[in-house]
């Protein structure tokens, strides 16, 4: 087992069933022109955890852990997005539309990519989720169970939307899982805050948080 200093207790995994979820380090959320600054967030704040990721990354790949990548998207005819979801928000381009980096959020998109800095490499595994959470209309609990997974470092954005949300439902269904805190961000730094506080509650409620310097230490 490998044990890394975390909060709310030290963080222990077996090194040969554990696997890193990056979520939705898309162009769309983090590059100037997408989704999410369509909304009216500055994407520089999650913009500044690139290097971090990139190093998260790194370690899993000289360890031969398996990395995963995810991106919300929907299918061109947007069947997957619920009416609700369109709708909501107050974006000044809406899902589906006409972006400068293609339509908004739409697989196949330029907007969609994950952006190269983070870049999957050949045999990594991509993905595609309509809605927040990673699970949901996914093959990722099938990929997880192939892999023969236990244990699931998180990174990506936005800590309380989809990475909490992931995080959340991957607890429920007995993965045990660490959010490394400085390879997530939010447009909000009030709500990334409040969703680390939450994560680590009541005995780690939904997980255990740590910095990448202290999974480095402890995978020496
Ligand atoms: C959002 C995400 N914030 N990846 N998506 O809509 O967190």
């Amino acid at each position: 087992m490998i044990e890394v200093a975390a909060e709310p207790f030290n963080y222990s995994f077996p090194p040969d069933k554990v696997a890193l979820i990056v979520i939705d380090m898309q162009r769309d959320f983090v590059e100037p022109g997408g989704f999410g600054e369509s909304l009216g967030n500055d994407v520089s704040l999650l913009r500044a955890i690139i290097p971090t990721v990139a190093d998260l990354i790194g370690l899993f790949r000289i360890k031969g852990w398996p990395v995963i990548h995810t991106r919300e998207g929907h299918m061109a005819d947007l069947s997957d997005c619920p009416p609700s979801k369109i709708r909501r928000g107050k974006p000044s381009l809406r899902i589906g539309d006409e972006g400068p980096m293609g339509r908004i959020m739409i697989r196949g998109e330029k907007g969609n990519a994950i952006i190269p800095e983070l870049a999957p490499i050949d045999g990594e595994i991509v993905i595609d989720k309509p809605g927040k959470g990673a699970f949901y209309a996914t093959e990722l609990g099938e990929e997880l169970e192939a892999l023969g997974v236990t244990h699931l470092v998180f990174a990506g954005v936005t800590t309380e939307v989809c990475v909490q949300t992931t995080m959340r439902e991957a607890n429920d269904r007995g993965f045990d899982c660490l959010l490394i805190e400085d390879a997530t961000e939010s447009y909000f730094p009030e709500f990334k805050a409040s969703t680390l506080a939450m994560i680590t509650a009541q005995g780690a409620i939904v997980g255990c948080v740590a910095p990448l310097a202290a999974l480095e230490a402890a995978a020496e």
